[in-house]
């Protein structure tokens, strides 16, 4: 018995329904995504660069799972994040990601309304609350936010004949979309043995130029607990390691749709 909320199938809780859903906050004013409008974004001086402790470790992935809503990667455990103006150190509990049908939609965040094919989302949660205090404070979680999308031809042989900087990162979701073939069931999972760490997937992708507000879980209960940092510059990848997630996992489309400011500010940093 999964759960009773959905995307877009048929489900007793769709998502133009979730805000209906007993015991959740998803028909809050602080909800998450947003489209983010760079015109309207704040610059915030005090937005500065983010410390990230284990992200560089190579057996860090301790399982990868099918949850029938996503593809999570569980991450074992003294993984942080601090810095970045969060004023508090975070530990990382998982990353998972929001994909589409097509390379043309797939994230939840957008920026002056354009979609990328995918997004993924390193979950984290204050060091000094238990998850269940962290769920109801405001800023109980600091989930980052990565857009992907593919590489195209050109970018390819330049990254490959100057610098190779990005090819790291089609290497880590390779080895990550090799396990993808194993997880075909809803709530099946594998143990991860291939070396992949964070860095690894994050490639050379700027981590000190973003977005921050103040928001919610992107899926029920969508508690309004999450400090958001949704990163400019995009992971870079081939276009048929982003099509595995579609084609192997048996569903797609689950992103949520963006949901209302209601007079919140989006922050940036100078660059
Ligand atoms: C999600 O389920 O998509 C999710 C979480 C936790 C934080 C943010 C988020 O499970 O989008
Ligand atoms: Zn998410």
């Amino acid at each position: 018995p999964s759960h009773p909320w959905c995307y877009h199938d048929h489900c007793e809780y769709t998502q133009s329904e979730w805000s209906r859903l007993p015991n959740a906050y998803c028909g809050g004013k602080s909800q998450s995504p947003i489209n983010i409008a760079k015109s309207s974004a704040v610059t915030e001086e005090k937005l500065g660069a983010f410390h990230f402790e284990k992200f560089d470790d190579k057996h860090v992935i301790e399982k990868i799972i099918n949850t029938g809503h996503t593809v999570k990667c569980i991450l074992k455990e003294g993984v942080e994040v601090s810095g970045g103006g969060l004023g508090h150190v975070f530990s990382t509990l998982q990353l998972h990601f929001h994909w589409g049908a097509h390379d043309s939609e797939g994230s939840e965040h957008t920026v002056d309304s354009k979609r990328y094919p995918m997004e993924m989302h390193i979950v984290n949660k204050r060091k000094d609350l238990t998850l269940e205090k962290a769920l109801q404070t405001t800023d109980g979680l600091a989930v980052l936010g990565f857009f992907i999308e593919a590489t195209s031809a050109k970018e390819k042989s330049r990254s490959s004949s100057e610098q190779g900087a990005s090819l790291s990162d089609m290497d880590a979701l390779k080895k990550l979309t090799s396990y993808l073939s194993a997880i075909k069931n809803i709530s099946s999972e594998v143990n991860v043995t291939e070396e992949i760490s964070i860095d690894d997937l994050l490639g050379s992708v700027n981590r000190e130029s973003y977005y921050r507000y103040n928001g919610s879980l992107t899926t029920p209960s969508c508690n309004q607990a999450v400090v958001w940092t949704v990163f400019k510059e995009s992971i870079k990848v081939d276009e048929t390691l982003m099509m595995m997630f579609p084609n192997e996992i048996g569903y797609h489309n689950v992103f949520r749709s963006a949901q209302g400011l209601h007079g919140r500010t989006v922050y940036t940093t100078a660059a």
